[in-house]
């Protein structure tokens, strides 16, 4: 089991401020690793270093918009001169926009790229020269099954999300000769505030429509949880991976190998 274990390592997670980010933070705090993470927000860093706190994680919170390079530039440095080379990177930090295509400004759509997309090059840009000094490194892309499926009012989150499974294939291409490895999780409907308004309870005390249709649509009958992503995240942080590389791993409930269930 040595093989999962992250003593000694040194983990950024961005977005960790909470949701999906600070679960992972947490997995792979549990498999050993130091963990440092940022936010865009002042008050989301500060809520969360007390809550890793609660959890006994010690961990190292920075404000950075991951879209502005000089501020990701300047955060991994301070990492580096104070911490030590960052040995994971996990590019979580992300938003959505539910517009109707025709209905979104231009400006909404690249927003969401930048965030999405562009920022996940700005990170793995800003680590991947130390990774290569110190002889190798992971690098593990939050994806989507956005990376694969669309549906309607999410065009801008799935050319980002797709773009970002690409993204980590090539990363996977130009450097996995220096040692670093680097795959996607594509979590499925994972309960967050990002999914919250999908689960609103209606009016009526019913179930939210969507709520329903993708638990209908996941063969394991629920929406998964961001403890689910903990052990897939710890993989791929870890040597046990060390010879996956651009691979998405989906921790979806199966929803992307099932047709649905014949409407009754
Ligand atoms: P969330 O609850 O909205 O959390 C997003 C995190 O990203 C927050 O901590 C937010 O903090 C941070 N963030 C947003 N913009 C940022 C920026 N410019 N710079 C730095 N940090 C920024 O979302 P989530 O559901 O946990 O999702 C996390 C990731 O998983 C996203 O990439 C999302 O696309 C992906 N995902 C989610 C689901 C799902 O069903 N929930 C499924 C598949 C993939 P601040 O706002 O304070 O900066
Ligand atoms: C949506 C949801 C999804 C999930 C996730 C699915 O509006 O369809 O927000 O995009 O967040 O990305 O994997």
């Amino acid at each position: 089991m040595e093989m999962f274990s992250l003593k000694g390592k040194i983990a950024l997670v961005t977005g960790a401020g909470h949701g999906i980010g600070f679960y992972m933070a947490k997995a792979l705090a549990d498999a050993g690793a130091t963990i440092v993470f940022n936010t865009s927000r002042k008050e989301s860093v500060d809520t969360a270093i007390l809550e890793f706190k609660k959890l006994g994680i010690d961990a190292i919170g920075y404000v950075c918009d991951v879209t502005n390079e000089q501020a990701v530039l300047e955060m991994v440095n301070k990492i580096e001169n104070e911490i030590g080379v960052i040995d994971i990177l996990v590019n979580n930090a992300g938003i959505i926009k539910r517009i109707p295509m025709c209905d979104m400004e231009v400006s909404e759509f690249t927003k969401v790229l930048d965030v999405d997309l562009v920022a996940p090059f700005i990170m793995a840009k800003a680590v991947i020269p130390s990774m290569i000094k110190k002889g190798g490194g992971k690098i593990i892309n939050v994806c989507s099954m956005m990376s694969e499926l669309g549906r309607e009012t999410v065009s801008a989150y799935a050319a980002a999300k797709g773009g970002l499974k690409m993204l980590t294939k090539n990363i996977a291409s130009e450097y996995g000769e220096y040692n670093i490895q680097c795959n996607g999780i594509g979590p499925g409907y994972i309960a967050t505030s990002q999914t919250a308004p999908l689960r609103e309870v209606q009016p009526d005390g019913s179930k939210h429509p969507f709520d329903s249709f993708i638990i209908s649509k996941t063969p394991a009958g629920r929406w998964g949880t961001p403890e689910d992503l903990a052990g897939p995240t710890v993989f791929l942080a870890s040597s046990a991976s060390n010879f996956v590389n651009g691979h998405i791993l989906y921790v979806d409930g199966g929803i992307l190998a099932y047709i649905g269930k014949q409407p009754k």
